[in-house]
């Protein structure tokens, strides 16, 4: 006879434990905790999948340490299997990767902050696309000795700021749309947006893209802002060599702090849309703990 107790364990089919507590503050994460070490992404086992989905859909970032392989980047294309299709990007290779590095005096370095040694604000990736990617991967090749390193907060935390801090303007934030363009791309939306009660958040504030604020947004864009690009609001750590970071870019901000110019830093960026054989499996955007009464 099943007990109580044993129904009270959440499952999904997977086997994953469904007991989401939430993780909000991203200060208070222990790198370990969200660090999966496995040989090579191929070769992946049973239980070492069923942790992947486990950690991504309680921290929606996960650390993947893989052992090194003659093209570190065949680990990074692996993740198609369980992410998706590859989203490109303008500077996409021919497998969807953007390389992450220090061009120097390029003339990419005006539209395009990955290719600096510059720090890059809190942000969601494809903010001005139609349909941003629903999961960013980072791998890294080659750490910078010096700065460069990743920072993280959730969306679900800038909620509950303004939630208790900043009430009428949250609401603003699902009500009021911005529009972000870069180039030749340009996407309308709202900051917030829910589904079937799931809460995702796009931002992005750097001098890089261009953002057409309505008046009713402007003193809440600031707070945010400020908010996410506070370091006592991040979770801050170095991405080292064969780690790749996963990241649920519907519901975490990312970014990087600066590193000196003649450092050698190099990642391999790629997006994807989260729709996989395992989509069933993912998890994306927050469930708020409160709701305030849209009217
Ligand atoms: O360099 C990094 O660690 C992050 C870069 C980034 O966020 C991006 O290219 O979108
Ligand atoms: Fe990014």
């Amino acid at each position: 006879m099943l007990t109580g107790n044993i129904l009270a364990v959440k499952q999904d089919d997977f086997g994953a434990n469904l007991d989401d507590k939430k993780i909000t503050e991203a200060s208070k994460i222990d790198l370990s905790q969200v660090t999966l070490k496995i040989t090579k992404l191929a070769d992946i086992s049973q239980s070492d999948k069923k942790s992947l989905f486990e950690l991504f859909n309680k921290f929606k970032l996960v650390i993947l340490e893989c052992e090194p392989l003659p093209n570190p980047q065949d680990n990074l294309l692996a993740l198609k299997k369980f992410f998706g299709s590859v989203k490109r990007h303008k500077r996409s290779d021919e497998n969807g990767i953007v390389l992450v590095e220090n061009l120097g005096n390029s003339p990419l370095a005006t539209t395009y902050l990955a290719t600096t040694n510059q720090a890059h604000l809190m942000h969601t990736d494809g903010p001005y696309e139609m349909e941003p990617p629903k999961i960013v991967a980072m791998q890294c090749e080659i750490p910078s000795k010096d700065g460069g390193l990743s920072q993280i907060v959730y969306s679900e935390s800038v909620y509950e700021y303004l939630m208790e801090n900043y009430l009428q303007e949250l609401h603003r934030l699902f009500t009021y749309p911005l529009t972000i363009t870069r180039g030749d791309q340009t996407a309308t939306r709202t900051v917030f947006v829910e589904k079937e009660g799931r809460i995702s958040m796009t931002f992005r504030a750097d001098s890089i893209i261009s953002i057409a604020i309505p008046l009713q947004l402007e003193k809440v864009f600031r707070i945010i802002k400020n908010y996410v690009n506070d370091p006592n609001n991040q979770f801050i750590f170095e991405l080292k060599a064969n780690q790749i970071v996963i990241l649920d870019n519907t519901s975490v901000l990312h970014g990087r702090t600066s590193f000196p110019d003649n450092e050698v830093r190099k990642l391999n960026r790629l997006w994807f849309d989260g729709i996989s054989e395992y989509a069933h499996h993912l998890e994306f955007g927050f469930i708020p703990k409160f709701k305030f009464l849209n009217n």
